[in-house]
């Protein structure tokens, strides 16, 4: 029997968390098309009849702004300090450049086997797919290429059995049915944050905090308060909307959602809140339960 950690790391919107998603095969992460959607780090299991992976999906690593920012950062880092394998996830779309080169400082530094994985071949002709991979295989010693497309999601039985290869002798760490150790109400809060990246723009997606102020099952399915932060007026009428209509339209896609996940009916209220300048306050990150925290 073989277990061990395997982070998924690399620059924003390079396809992380679709990729942990389809590798357990379960959307445990929310995914979005703009940069800095995960926050924090979030385990996805996968079992074989002789190996546990436990996968951590990680925030994409970028030039901070804001305190929040600088903790997502830290939780990265601090993730791939601490694996057996590291998944240097990279968009194959896009030309190599500095923030390239600052995430492949980072991953060196670790001192584990590191797989490129180059994303996003979908949208690429075999040749170009060819020359980007030449020009990243120079830079490092990569353990292994794998040229994937996370969304297409095919082809993961080499990748898993490489893995697998890499990992040390040792018993499973987690039961077999725990595809994810994400509690369930980050998980419901997320994904109203995942309606709010796809529905808001500019500003608005990355100034938002979800927290779930009441849930409580009851005999005909669950209900749900949930309190959206921003940290502007302005933030808050964009959220809300023309009479209401932005908030409807966001409650509608997470119900939908959620009511998958949690396999019931679902009753969500969703309200939102101005408290300015979270983003650079310690306290209320460590509230919302985002980036790394060092207590
Ligand atoms: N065409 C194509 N798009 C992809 C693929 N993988 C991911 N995407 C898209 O890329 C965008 C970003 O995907 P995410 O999985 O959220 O990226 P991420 O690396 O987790 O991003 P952060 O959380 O911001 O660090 C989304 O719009 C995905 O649908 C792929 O293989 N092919
Ligand atoms: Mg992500």
């Amino acid at each position: 029997m073989r277990s061990g950690f395997v982070a998924l790391a690399g620059r924003p919107n390079a396809g992380k968390s679709t990729l942990i998603n389809a590798l357990v095969n379960e959307k445990i992460a929310i995914v979005s098309p703009k940069p800095q959607t995960t926050r924090s780090e979030i385990r996805g299991i996968v079992n074989t009849d002789d190996a546990q992976i436990i996968f951590t999906d990680t925030p994409g690593i970028h030039k901070a702004k804001h305190r929040l920012e600088t903790r997502m950062n830290k939780e990265a880092q601090t993730v791939i300090q601490g694996v057996d394998l590291i998944y240097l996830v990279t968009d194959g779309t896009k030309a190599y450049g500095s923030g390239d080169e600052f995430v492949l400082n980072l991953v060196q530094q670790a001192g584990v086997p590191v797989f490129l994985i180059f994303n996003k071949i979908d949208c690429l002709p075999k040749e170009k797919v060819l020359k980007n991979l030449t020009s990243w295989q120079s830079r490092f010693s990569f353990a292994e290429f794998f040229p994937i497309s996370a969304l297409k999601g095919e082809h993961f039985n080499e990748l898993i059995d490489t893995t697998i290869s890499y990992l040390p002798e040792g018993d499973a760490l987690y039961p077999r049915e725990v595809i994810s150790d994400s509690p369930e109400n980050f998980r419901i809060a997320e994904i109203i944050r995942e309606k709010i990246l796809y529905c808001t723009e500019e500003e608005v997606p990355h100034a938002t905090a979800v927290v779930i102020e009441r849930k409580e099952y009851v005999k005909d399915g669950c209900e749900i308060q949930a309190m959206i932060l921003v940290e502007k007026p302005g933030q808050k009428a964009i959220v809300i909307g023309k009479q209401g209509a932005m908030l409807k339209k966001i409650g509608i896609a997470a119900r939908k959602d959620i009511e998958q996940f949690l396999k019931c009916h679902v009753r969500l209220s969703l309200f939102v809140r101005v408290e300015e300048d979270w983003r650079d306050i310690d306290s209320r990150i460590t509230q919302y339960g985002y980036g790394h925290t060092d207590e």
